[in-house]
């Protein structure tokens, strides 16, 4: 059995994660952070988001990455860390890694069945790789130092960030995340960032994209009330909830809630909690950035250097920083 070694950092913060959430469905607004998305039926969801037409971003971003694959895997170079921020299936990573060939993988995410998953099936396919699963919720802050190799020198690692989950994060929590991976970077020599941006275009394009016809993002919004629930012993109804998403051009992003259809009332931890019909959870940012917005944002953060890659309609950027 190839070495797969599953460090979970998650459980011992349960407690801290049960008061945020229901500090955050009392207050008003109410909220939910977007990575609540993520349970079993989520992570399929998300998987039926990325097929659909209107949701581009993926198979953009996958033709960009297959368009200039040889021009990307100069950039990062041979050999080192690879490191999957917000791995899931892992998918998009195993593709990289024949190119890459690093000595370690390490998956870090949120979800611990996906990592755990994935990692059983690639470690065969790739005897020689050290494979690390970190189950973690890295938007709290990344400090992975102590998961990184040292041999004797610093051993280079690439992060790995695509799909536009830095979207996710506001400009300043932006900027920040982007600077704690410069830090990484610097302590490693050699190291860099590979990181995948969903660019400005469109409104129409990036409404459709969160508000598609047949229903698939609403339902991926709605579960977050099941998953909510299981976690905090609330009886939320999704069905008693509409989804909204829309792009908001003045703050550059797009919003997704849920607004109740009715007046109700939620029991969340022994307390009830009326919604007003039309009153909405916020349940996630997706901000949106001109290529040269980001790259800037990548310059305030640390790096010195970085290369961009599009598709040919400019739909999705691609850059590697260090
Ligand atoms: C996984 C955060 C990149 O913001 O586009 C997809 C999540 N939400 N449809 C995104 C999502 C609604 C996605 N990210």
């Amino acid at each position: 059995m190839p070495d797969v070694r599953i460090v979970n950092r998650l459980d011992v913060d349960l407690d801290r994660e049960r008061a945020e959430l229901i500090a955050g469905l009392t207050a008003s607004p109410a909220a939910i952070a977007p990575k609540y998305f993520y349970d079993r039926v989520g992570c399929a969801l998300y998987r039926a988001i990325c097929e659909l037409p209107e949701y581009y971003p993926t198979r953009t971003e996958q033709a960009i990455f297959l368009r200039h694959r040889d021009a990307i895997a100069d950039a990062i170079g041979r050999g080192g860390q690879f490191v999957d921020l917000g791995a899931g299936d892992c998918r998009k990573a195993r593709s990289w890694l024949p190119l890459v060939a690093p000595s370690r993988y390490l998956a870090v995410d949120i979800a611990a069945d996906a990592i755990a998953a994935a990692l059983a099936t690639m470690a065969p396919e790739f005897p020689e790789v050290e494979m690390v699963g970190i189950v973690t919720d890295f938007t709290r802050g990344l400090d992975l130092e102590g998961d990184l190799a040292t041999d004797g020198a610093a051993v280079p690692a690439t992060f790995f960030y695509p799909g536009s989950s830095i979207g996710n994060f506001g400009p300043a929590e932006a900027l920040a995340f982007l600077a704690a991976i410069h830090r990484h970077c610097r302590a490693h020599v050699d190291s860099g960032l590979l990181i995948g941006v969903d660019t400005r275009k469109d409104p129409r394009r990036l409404a459709a994209a969160y508000d598609d016809a047949v229903g698939v993002t609403a339902a991926f919004n709605r579960n977050v009330l099941r998953h909510v629930n299981r976690l905090i012993g609330s009886d939320f109804r999704p069905e008693a909830f509409a989804h909204r998403g829309f792009w908001d051009e003045a703050a550059g992003r797009v919003e997704m809630h849920l607004e109740a259809t009715t007046p109700q009332t939620v029991t969340l931890a022994g307390k009830a909690r009326r919604f007003a019909a039309g009153e909405r959870i916020h349940t996630e940012n997706s901000y949106k950035y001109a290529p040269a917005e980001f790259a800037s944002l990548l310059s305030g953060a640390g790096f010195r250097s970085h290369r961009c890659w599009q598709d040919d309609a400019g739909d999705f950027a691609v850059f590697h920083a260090r």
